[in-house]
């Protein structure tokens, strides 16, 4: 692929829409893209057309149609193949940058460590969907479950929000496993917001200015 595509991932709260705002004004002036290329911002669920309605369907809170956990995970699974063939390899073959808040990561995190959906299940599933498309970098944010909930205190939580604490220490712990699995590069994420933006540009300095 000609392009790049950078992922960051982390329990809810952990800052990713952030950061990734932050990124997304600082990598056109950083020098490691190539001019003619286009920097794209995206997010999943809902980074695609179908995919925003995808994710309405997920994250309402409608405890009537509330999914089981087979149909959420095959929902944000169909979210992810639409994301893929519609926005990230048209971009990638493109050459132009990618950067996502989530991607397969989250799956094996949430479905897999917090609902406990069969890993290799989830992995199988994720062989079909992906493609062969894998993030260049992923960097995992990292707070304590106490951290994420007190930080969204003000916010109306969405369906997956309202799981609760012990949901979210079983994600977190699946994070920081596939964090440590996948070489991903960890960042704590309780520091403030500038110190995790430099943080975040030196990791992108240290892969990409050699490869551009
Ligand atoms: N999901 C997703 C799955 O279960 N399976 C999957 O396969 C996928 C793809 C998605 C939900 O779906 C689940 C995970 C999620 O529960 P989402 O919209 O992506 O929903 O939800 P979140 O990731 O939870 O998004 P949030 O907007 O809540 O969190 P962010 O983007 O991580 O955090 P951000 O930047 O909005 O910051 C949250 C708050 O913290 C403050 C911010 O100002 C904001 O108020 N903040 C800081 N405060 C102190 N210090 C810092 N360093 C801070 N950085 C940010």
């Amino acid at each position: 692929m000609k392009g790049k595509f950078i992922v960051l991932e982390g329990i809810d709260g952990c800052g990713k829409t952030t950061q990734i705002n932050e990124l997304y004004k600082w990598l056109p002036k950083s020098g490691l893209i190539n001019k003619n290329a286009t920097l794209i911002k995206t997010r999943e669920p809902g980074g695609s057309i179908l995919g925003r309605e995808i994710r309405d369907m997920i994250l309402n809170n409608n405890k009537s149609n509330s999914p089981s956990i087979l149909t959420e995970l095959l929902l944000y699974s169909a979210d992810r193949a639409e994301h893929i063939s519609k926005v990230i390899l048209p971009a990638l073959q493109n050459g132009n940058w990618i950067i996502s808040d989530r991607f397969s990561g989250s799956t094996l995190a949430y479905q897999g460590y917090g609902r406990e959906i069969s890993i290799d299940i989830i992995k199988k599933l994720e062989n079909i969907v992906c493609q062969n498309i894998k993030p260049d970098l992923t960097i995992f944010l990292e707070i304590s479950p106490e951290e994420s909930i007190l930080r969204r205190k003000n916010k109306v939580a969405d369906r997956i929000e309202s799981e609760g604490l012990e949901f979210l220490k079983k994600v977190n712990h699946g994070f920081k496993l596939i964090a440590l699995e996948n070489n991903w590069e960890i960042i704590k994420a309780s520091e403030d917001l500038t110190s995790i933006a430099q943080q975040i540009q030196k990791s992108l300095i240290n892969k990409f200015s050699l490869n551009k």
